[in-house]
């Protein structure tokens, strides 16, 4: 059991929902953030109701700055310095070469898994300073290290996030607050239904003739990063399925 309370972005499916769910059963305290309410107070409810612990669900657009400020202000102090922030809402829109990309849909991505990620940052942080201890998880992606074929904005937005990480690294030394960057590789979520509009024949076809990641793989490492002693620092993770060796090399049985 740990005694803490971890702050989760997109905590309403995939990666971030099984962060809650691992938490939870850890005995911490949740806020839970994403803009699906009906998706959130589910969980909440089933988390509290199972575990004892107290869980508070926020609908928060990540893209709206002052939404994330209120939202913030508007917990009990203890909460606005949590002991782990999960930046995890993103988004992948499209798999379209660069030439015949919309714009909608790279704003979409940049605004949430850039523009987003540091709104959120940049509200809790100074708090975790001055508490002189905390952990942020930045949940960036495999894609943010190499580049597909029609990947070009969603990996631009991901090499963003693993380049944030690494500053972080240096902007908090010496704070007592620690940083974690997770490259995960193919995790079976919501995640290609958004990617391709809601086509979920196709989504589907991503997930199958191998085995790969769910939720609680990358939620295990979240929460291994958070329970290391205070004097060690995990600082990046890449994590794939045993059939995925790079972005497109992925051993299918057909
Ligand atoms: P899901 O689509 O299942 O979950 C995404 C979560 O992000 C949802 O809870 C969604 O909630 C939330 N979200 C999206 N946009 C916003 C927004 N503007 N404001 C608040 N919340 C938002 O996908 P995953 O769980 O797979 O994705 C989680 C993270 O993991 C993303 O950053 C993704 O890029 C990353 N990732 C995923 C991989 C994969 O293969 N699945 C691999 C590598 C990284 P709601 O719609 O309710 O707001
Ligand atoms: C999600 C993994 O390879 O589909 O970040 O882009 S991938």
């Amino acid at each position: 059991m740990i005694q803490s309370n971890v702050v989760i972005t997109g905590a309403s499916s995939g990666i971030g929902q099984s962060c809650a769910e691992i938490f939870a059963e850890n005995g911490s305290d949740l806020v839970l953030w994403a803009r699906r309410t009906d998706k959130l107070v589910d969980l909440a409810e089933a988390l509290k109701s199972r575990y004892g612990i107290s869980v508070i669900c926020q609908t928060v657009d990540v893209r709206d700055n002052a939404a994330v400020v209120s939202a913030v202000q508007s917990l009990p102090k203890s909460l606005q310095s949590p002991d782990v922030l999960i930046n995890n809402a993103g988004l992948s829109r499209g798999l379209q070469p660069l030439q015949e990309g919309s714009l909608q849909d790279w704003e979409e991505m940049i605004d949430t898994n850039v523009k987003g990620l540091l709104y959120v940052s940049r509200a809790f942080l100074p708090g975790m300073i001055a508490r002189g201890k905390g952990l942020v998880v930045n949940i960036a992606s495999i894609a943010g290290r190499q580049a597909y074929r029609g990947g070009n904005v969603y990996s631009a937005t991901k090499a963003a996030v693993k380049m944030l990480s690494d500053s972080l690294q240096i902007d908090l030394n010496g704070t007592g607050v620690r940083t974690c960057n997770i490259d995960p590789g193919l995790v079976e979520t919501e995640f290609s239904e958004v990617r391709f509009h809601g086509d979920v024949e196709r989504a589907a076809k991503v997930y199958t003739g191998y085995e790969p990641l769910v939720g609680r793989d990358i939620a295990e490492c979240v929460l291994f990063a958070a329970t290391r002693p205070a004097h060690v620092s995990i600082q990046d993770i890449l994590i794939t399925p045993t059939a995925q060796a790079t972005p497109t090399v992925v051993h299918k049985e057909v």
